[in-house]
């Protein structure tokens, strides 16, 4: 036969040919089913992509529409798909289907993705949240949209996944933290501390305490006299509901007996000679201290505490504590004695960076170690009576950091630190005398004395929170294996407009 009648047989016969196959045979899922961030604890690849078209639906308990929403919101964005929500799919639909209800722990969650049809089974819509966030992981960014088959079954290591955002040196509007909380929520990142008070500016409304913010947070407060501003109350309850919407947990931090020059600014009765201090715009640190022997410090405090624990749902209340550098040690361990408690009073659990281990009403709080060593006797000690462990160890955690000596924006007192190094340890054991048991999880600090901007919080962000995000959830961790997934990664920042830092340690996909 002639090549010519051959081809022309071919031409006829060929689209039969492709037509018939089983979908087995369509195009394998662009996005390996292992190529998630955090990496699942198991991923089994197995049988027929599932293939998302404009016919999809999303099925789901109106209790879950919530959540249903969000992969919805994903999902038009990257397929242009309507991807109706549904509490009862069609018969014929190729369905999505969100479930929960299932015997499963905390956050946790099972996907399953067959030729004709996804399911996600989860215990409540926290572990659905954190399904969803795996399954956008799974969608390519161009069609056709094929969602690798087989199952991933998947829990956190750690509770307690954070990132902090420093609003005091620099005021971060609602808008720029919003947009914070819904890039760390990709990475089931599920605490977002808020450290509101510093010597530079008072971010919180506080109404019995009014020149806090009226002072505190005027324009010209913060690091080199730009970046003034406060959250209203009403502006912080927007932002607990929108981070509850993300399963993201506001905790918010009132640092003292230190750190206090703003509030001492607006109201001088709060030192101990009177005077109100200069107002401060450079970054030096450990000079202020509240006036301990005072008792107007402790009705400023117990009214502050106040206030913040009824305007914050969640368990924790951050009480600062660290480089106080003005108080006497005895003064501190007696501040801390008759503080700590009436964050309980409140109902809240008391929070503070780890220097609070020195007072021994610190045995049930818990103490966020920044520390550079892996040694520390006295967290250890504090361990052993009780209190619980959040690693921010300084040299691998501080986001603030800069990446290299070339990079713009950051400090560097506590070391360079590219990616690799923010992956490279184990919060579990990374503290001698502080077992993996007392370790609730980790948090991210970025600090904002350098950063101006939403660009630069995402520039010194990411992808270190992605590298310790994956530190909190993931059973174990492998460089190899992450570099190659956030290779992959990168353009769904890029796709979100998204500027992070596009580290010469990793291979970016284009
Ligand atoms: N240490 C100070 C922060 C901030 C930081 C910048 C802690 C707990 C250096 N305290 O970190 O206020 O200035 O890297």
């Amino acid at each position: 036969m002639r090549i010519t009648r051959l081809a022309a047989v071919l031409a006829c016969a060929l689209p039969l040919i492709v037509a018939s196959a089983p979908a087995a045979l369509a195009a394998p899922a662009a996005v390996g089913l292992g190529s998630v961030i955090p990496a699942p604890i198991e991923v089994h690849p197995h049988g027929s992509a599932f293939k998302i078209t404009k016919t999809t639906v999303i099925e789901a308990p109106r209790s879950a529409f919530d959540v249903a929403d969000r992969l919805a919101e994903a999902l038009r964005q990257t397929t242009g798909y309507r991807l109706r929500v549904v509490s009862h799919a069609p018969g014929h639909a190729k369905v999505i289907s969100l479930r929960t209800g299932a015997r499963l722990g905390p956050e946790a969650y099972r996907l399953s993705v067959r030729r004709d049809g996804i399911s996600l089974q989860a215990r409540d819509n926290a572990g659905l949240f954190a399904g969803v966030q795996t399954l956008r992981q799974l969608v390519p960014l161009r069609g056709p949209f094929t969602v690798a088959g087989g199952d991933i079954a998947d829990k956190p290591r750690f509770g307690y996944r954070g990132a902090m955002l420093d609003i005091a040196r620099h005021f971060h509007t609602p808008a720029e933290i919003k947009r914070y909380i819904d890039e760390i929520s990709q990475f089931k990142v599920n605490y977002l501390h808020l450290h509101l008070s510093d010597d530079q500016g008072w971010r919180i409304q506080i109404d019995s305490w009014p020149r806090l913010t009226t002072v505190g947070g005027a324009a010209g407060t913060g690091v080199d006299g730009v970046g003034g501003g406060f959250l209203t109350k009403a502006d912080y309850r927007d932002l607990v509901r929108y981070a509850a919407s993300r399963y993201v947990t506001i905790v918010p931090e009132i640092d003292m007996p230190g750190h206090v020059n703003a509030a001492q600014v607006a109201y001088p009765e709060l030192t101990c000679d009177g005077v109100a201090p200069r107002p401060r715009t450079d970054i030096d640190v450990g000079y202020s201290s509240l006036c301990i022997g005072k008792e107007i410090t402790y009705r400023f405090v117990e009214d502050v505490i106040r206030e913040l624990a009824a305007l914050t749902p969640g368990p924790y209340l951050h009480i600062g504590g660290d480089e106080a550098h003005a108080t006497t040690e005895a003064d501190y361990i007696a501040f801390q004695q008759r503080v700590l408690p009436l964050v309980a009073k409140y109902g809240k659990k008391a929070y503070g960076w780890n220097e609070i281990t020195q007072a021994p009403a610190a045995h049930n709080a818990v103490a966020q170690y920044w520390g550079l060593s892996r040694e520390n006797a006295s967290l250890a000690a504090a361990v052993a009576q009780g209190t619980k462990v959040i690693m921010s160890p300084a040299n691998l955690a501080y986001v603030d950091q800069k990446y290299d000596p070339s990079t713009r924006l950051g400090l560097s007192w506590a070391g360079f630190i590219e990616v690799q190094k923010a992956y490279d340890w184990d919060p579990g054991t990374h503290v001698a005398g502080v077992p993996e048991s007392a370790v609730l999880g980790l948090e991210a600090p970025l600090w904002s004395e350098t950063l101006r901007s939403i660009d630069d919080i995402e520039f010194m962000a990411f992808p270190r929170i992605a590298a310790l995000a994956e530190l909190g959830w993931s059973p174990s961790r492998d460089w190899e294996s992450f570099r190659t997934r956030l290779g992959a990664y990168g353009p769904r920042w890029t796709a979100r407009g998204v500027d992070f830092y596009p580290s010469p340690q990793i291979d970016w996909a284009r």
